[in-house]
């Protein structure tokens, strides 16, 4: 095994890559070419196993964390922390086959090149899948991520209850992956992860990777309004408690906020269930979830203080009450200046066009952001789709955004 890397000249196995991902992508496979693997579903266990066996097929040291995060250590000629990289492997339940998958597989992917370049880096290397990066399940997202890196405590998680009743914990324990590593304790010498865009500024700029400079805030409101149900035909406009139109206004106002507002600012409403759900029923109950995001603090909490003030003067207006529960708070979080350059400069030593950008999407980086040099490297989402089973990379752009992460985290490690 030699010990001094001449990373160089080393490129990734892009026919590997792409045949992990594509057999990853049959776990949970739905029509269409998406992937529907819910955190702590039957198809995550199924996607566990397949990359954990491949991750000991290459001779990392594996270990599983209370909260199910699974690493892949590979050690150095030296001591010390450990050079990681990684993402996640649960989807959303219309997912493409690249959110996550391809930083968790690319991470794989360098491994299997320095093994067969005969290759140990000085520092230990790690690869890992982080716990229910999506939050579509169990919310908030990048929960996981954020118990290894104590942002989140461990408890409170494990307690919380799905969209579908179960908790964490039990779900956890059922797919066999409620580990015994402990978290928050664990630090990184770096972090540096692989992942699509999920939007269309590469693809629009004609530009193969993104040095990201940062994750914007993110904020996740759940609203439960109670009106009174009654007849559609019979009942005076007037004398109505209608929980359906409070919900249905929230979006209008979700919608005006976020245009008036402008810049990064964006405005979801994801979630709207509405009872008893009948034609010729005025609806009694509404459940719905407001997303609100901005790259500036200040900016999201002025959403987040407008989208509460018009729910409570619209529902005060119709006679029905609103509840609601906090889903997920992050505030934006900047990468290290340092590994945004050293994406940037590798992309460019390896002939590829690069820019920098904040990333709109929340990922598991963010959590490693406050105790490390942390950094992501993007690479463009066909038409800027994700969270949609038509998701698309270009292989050429997977081999790109792959082999800047090879050399970043070899110059990482040395
Ligand atoms: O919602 C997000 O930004 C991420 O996909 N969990
Ligand atoms: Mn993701
Ligand atoms: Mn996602």
């Amino acid at each position: 095994m030699k010990t001094q890397v001449n990373g160089e000249k080393l490129e990734i196995n892009i026919d590997r890559l792409m045949g992990r991902l594509q057999t990853l992508a049959g776990i949970g496979g739905i029509a269409g070419g998406g992937v529907c693997r819910l955190a702590l579903s039957n198809e995550d266990r199924l996607g566990r196993d397949r990359v954990s066996g491949w991750m000991r097929e290459l001779g990392l040291q594996v270990s599983i964390d209370r909260i199910g995060n699974v690493l892949g250590l590979r050690s150095g000629t030296g001591a010390g922390q450990v050079v990681l990289t990684g993402s996640h492997i649960d989807t959303v339940a219309t997912g493409g086959r690249y959110d996550g998958t391809l930083g968790v597989l690319a991470g794989l992917e360098v491994i299997a090149t320095l093994n067969d370049a005969g290759i140990r880096t000085r520092k230990p290397l790690g690869v890992g899948f982080f716990t229910n990066e999506e939050g579509a399940r169990f919310a908030p997202d990048m929960m996981g991520s954020g118990v290894h890196q104590g942002a989140l405590d461990l408890e409170t998680m494990l307690e919380v209850e799905g969209i579908d009743g179960r908790k964490v914990g039990d779900t956890l324990r059922e797919i066999g992956y409620a580990g015994s590593a402990p978290v928050g304790t664990f630090r990184a010498d770096s972090y540096i992860e692989l992942h699509v865009e999920q939007g269309p500024v590469l693809e629009q700029a004609g530009v193969i990777i993104g040095a990201v400079e940062g994750v914007q805030g993110i904020s996740w409101t759940e609203y439960r309004l109670s009106g009174t149900s009654n007849h559609a035909g019979t009942t005076p406009m007037a004398l109505r408690q209608d929980a359906g139109y409070v919900a249905a206004a929230v979006g209008v106002e979700a919608r005006k906020l976020a245009l008036e507002m402008g810049g990064s600012q964006v405005a979801t409403v994801g979630v709207l269930e509405l009872k008893p759900n009948l034609v010729n029923v005025v609806a009694n109950e509404a459940l719905l979830t407001v997303d609100l995001r901005n790259t500036d603090e200040e900016k999201l909490q002025a959403a987040e203080a407008r989208i509460k003030e018009a729910i409570d003067r619209i529902a005060a207006q119709e006679g029905v009450g609103v509840s609601s529960r906090r889903l997920a708070r992050f505030e934006p979080v900047a990468f290290d200046p340092q590994v945004i350059s050293l994406v940037e400069s590798t992309a460019r030593r390896l002939g590829y066009p690069v820019r920098r950008l904040p990333s709109g999407a929340g990922h598991d980086a963010q959590m490693f952001a406050p105790n490390c040099p942390t950094g992501m490297i993007f690479v463009p989402s066909q038409g800027g789709i994700s969270h949609n089973i038509a998701e698309f990379t270009r292989v050429e752009d997977i081999k790109a955004g792959a082999d800047v992460l090879l050399q970043t985290l070899v110059n990482r490690a040395q």
